[in-house]
């Protein structure tokens, strides 16, 4: 088991993962730049460092800093959390080379999956359906790629390879545009991300985002969680989440899962996992995979009633899977709303000192926040402050509960989305489920 693990993140994340540690047994190393000393889990952790001033690029994006850390400190593994390095491979090869655990993927499956040619290769060859597309990157060859484009049919999307998360891309309706689309994605690529590749797919219209969680241990076993619906999204940034995907066939579904299982073992994978599929017309076409734990994870542990974060810390430890796909059972239904410290309408970042905090609480629900009263909520990072997570035997029954909920939480002194959350929750179209990613800024008038 592994003994003491560094904390390499902040926010609501740090504080699930010290608690997931506390569970194990493990003891705890906060790494927190200067301006997050009075963060929760900081104050709860067995030991802290600072680790560098406010920038993230120079605390938690700084490596040689962290694995100093981790060196000072005397931790075995390091946790990354989401955003930040969860998904530099340097980073994990660093830690791996200095002599520590790097809680996730090997750095070549990392690699692999950071690439998305190489990621859509790997899972096309492991039988996980895909988009229509280029099934490779562009080469300078512009015949080919007007070929290319009319045999997938317009309209069709230019994605750099080393983007994702909607960065790098350029959909194109016509001949007309494509290879002025083309260059200008390359050289977005290349300054973006040192790396010119892209690659072309069918721009689907409609589609829903649907993601599929799995565990492995690298060791030949591997299950899925189920999916969840993350289409309510805003500029690329997800709002509000369920569990399951609501109205998707049974049989669709379950085929959809075995593959994402069988490309797990295909390449090797480690750890919590995240395969992305936009969802349109009855099926699945895969977009990107995940190697890090995601924002989301909860509404799957209500479903599923596993610790994926424990899972994740006990994988790291050189234990085997200790699921079977047949010990997974789905009950009910589990929402997430991600309440952000800014303007409910203008979307502005609002940081400053909460005043007053109260949580809601009641049968099915979970909050997962560093909140506390008299807390300062720093402007230096991202906005989340707190996810409320619902859970009951229906669809329905968890929205209510989330509408209580949304009206139980108080936070004052800085300006939060909770208003837009309270407007979500009663939209007859989301109340029906089922609605594709461009209904919330269609609905905000975006
Ligand atoms: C697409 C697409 C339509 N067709 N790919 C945006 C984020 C990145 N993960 C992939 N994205 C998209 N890829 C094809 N072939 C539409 C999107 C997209 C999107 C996807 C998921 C959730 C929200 C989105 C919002 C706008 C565009």
């Amino acid at each position: 088991m592994l003994e003491k693990v560094l904390i390499a993140n902040r926010g609501e994340i740090a504080l699930r993962i010290l608690r997931a540690c506390k569970e194990l047994g493990i003891r705890t190393v906060a790494a927190h730049s200067k301006a997050d000393a009075d963060l929760m889990h900081v104050q709860l952790a067995d030991e802290t460092l600072c680790i560098g001033p406010n920038p993230s690029n120079q605390s938690y994006l700084n490596i040689p800093a962290l694995i100093s850390a981790m060196e000072v400190s005397d931790a075995m593994a390091v946790h990354p959390g989401y955003g930040f390095l969860a998904e530099n491979a340097d980073f994990a090869e660093q830690v791996e080379q200095s002599g520590f655990v790097f809680i996730g993927p090997t750095p070549a499956v990392i690699r692999l999956m950071g690439d998305k040619v190489s990621a859509i290769e790997a899972m096309r060859k492991a039988g996980v359906p895909t988009v229509p597309g280029s099934n490779g990157s562009l080469t300078d060859d512009s015949e080919r790629t007007y070929q290319l484009a009319r045999d997938i049919g317009y309209p069709v999307i230019i994605k750099a390879a080393a983007g994702g998360g909607g960065r790098g891309m350029r959909v194109v309706h016509n001949e007309a545009h494509l290879l002025k689309a083309v260059s200008i994605t390359q050289s977005e690529a290349k300054a973006a991300f040192g790396d010119a590749t892209v690659y072309m797919e069918k721009f689907l219209e409609n589609p829903r985002h649907v993601e599929v969680q799995v565990l492995a241990d690298g060791q030949g076993n591997a299950i899925h969680l189920g999916d969840r619906d993350c289409s309510l999204q805003r500029r690329h940034q997800k709002v509000l989440e369920e569990a399951p995907a609501p109205g998707i066939s049974e049989s669709a579904r379950q085929e959809v899962f075995e593959a994402c299982v069988k490309a797990c073992i295909d390449i090797g994978y480690r750890g919590a996992g995240t395969f992305e599929f936009l969802y349109e017309d009855g099926r699945f076409y895969f977009i990107e995979m995940n190697t890090r734990v995601q924002v989301e994870h909860p509404i799957t542990e209500m479903i599923t009633g596993v610790d994926i974060v424990k899972e994740q810390l006990l994988i790291a430890s050189g234990q085997p899977l200790r699921y079977r796909q047949e010990d997974i059972q789905f009950h009910g239904h589990a929402f997430e709303c991600r309440i952000n410290a800014e303007d409910s309408k203008t979307f502005m970042p609002s940081p400053g000192k909460v005043t007053n905090y109260h949580p809601p609480g009641g049968n099915g629900i979970r909050v997962d926040s560093h909140l506390y009263s008299g807390y300062s909520v720093p402007p230096h990072y991202d906005s989340l402050i707190a996810k409320i997570i619902s859970h009951a035997p229906t669809r329905s029954e968890a929205l209510a509960r989330m509408r209580n909920a949304l009206d139980e939480l108080i936070i004052e002194g800085i300006r939060s989305n909770i208003d837009l959350h309270r407007d979500l929750v009663t939209d007859t179209g989301f109340e029906q489920g089922g609605v594709n990613i461009h209904y919330l800024e269609k609905k905000l008038g975006l």
